[in-house]
């Protein structure tokens, strides 16, 4: 799933290629304008992946965002999955990096936490290896201290062999909070010998079967509400 690029000589990439995931009005377009410095992400709900290119701090990065799925992972998720794969699609070669959109929030919970997994354990273990955590609402740090935050999202973190960054979404002057995670990025990207992750073929067929599945398990309680009605008029 991973093809090397040959852009590893110096740390500065010359190109940036970034996918946002995340539970549904986490600040996942808002993360992709601050990142472009421009407003091409609507904020309204997304139903659709949409990509997004630009000029940032001498790069050209090129952004995915993404629909967000459900707190519940029992909620319709199949459908958001295929159109999650489709997003990483949008750029053939793969991206550098997935960036985890968490907000820095009390309210972000441990059943959101194993939803996050859920969501993660449909890709190829490997995605971990491009994963990073890009806390949102760094404006409302108050409540709690950044390292008490950290520590709630130990097991996310790990995984991301404790990668992360804190952005203020309603601070857009912030450039710093920009490069700092374009350096990280570029960290990370040189750690992987300047590999992108793609999701593999198979992935899709087996989103297909699972949606397949789905439908069919819904036309089963169909035809038995229908039976039930039978019986009883
Ligand atoms: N205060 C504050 N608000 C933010 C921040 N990031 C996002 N928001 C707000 O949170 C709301 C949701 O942001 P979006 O970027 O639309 O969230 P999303 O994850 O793209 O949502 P979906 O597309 O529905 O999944 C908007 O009103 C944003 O202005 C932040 O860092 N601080
Ligand atoms: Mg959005």
């Amino acid at each position: 799933a991973e093809a090397k690029s040959s852009q590893v000589s110096s740390n500065k990439l010359q190109e940036l290629r970034i996918i946002l995931l995340g539970q549904k009005t986490v600040g996942k377009s808002a993360t992709g304008n601050t990142l472009l410095h421009k407003e091409v992400f609507a904020s309204s709900q997304n139903e659709q992946c949409q990509m997004q290119e630009g000029e940032v701090a001498g790069r050209r990065v090129t952004v995915i965002d993404t629909l967000g799925w459900w707190q519940d992972s029992s909620c319709c998720t199949d459908d958001i999955d295929k159109e999650i794969a489709r997003g990483f699609s949008l750029s053939p070669v793969g991206v550098h990096v997935i960036l985890l959109v968490i907000p820095l929030d009390l309210t972000f919970r441990d059943p959101q936490r194993v939803t996050l997994e859920d969501h993660m354990n449909l890709f190829h273990a490997t995605v971990w290896k491009h994963a990073m955590v890009l806390f949102t609402y760094g404006d409302k740090l108050a409540d709690k201290s950044l390292e008490e935050h950290i520590e709630r999202e130990h097991s996310a973190l790990q995984k991301c062999l404790n990668r992360y960054q804190v952005f203020n979404n309603r601070d857009e002057s912030n450039l710093s909070q920009v490069t700092k995670l374009l350096q990280k990025i570029e960290e990370m990207v040189c750690y992987n010998g300047g590999s992108y992750y793609k999701v593999e073929e198979h992935i899709f067929r087996v989103i297909k079967e699972k949606q397949k599945e789905v439908a069919e398990r819904a036309e089963e309680r169909r035809k038995k509400s229908c039976k039930m009605t039978n019986f009883f008029f």
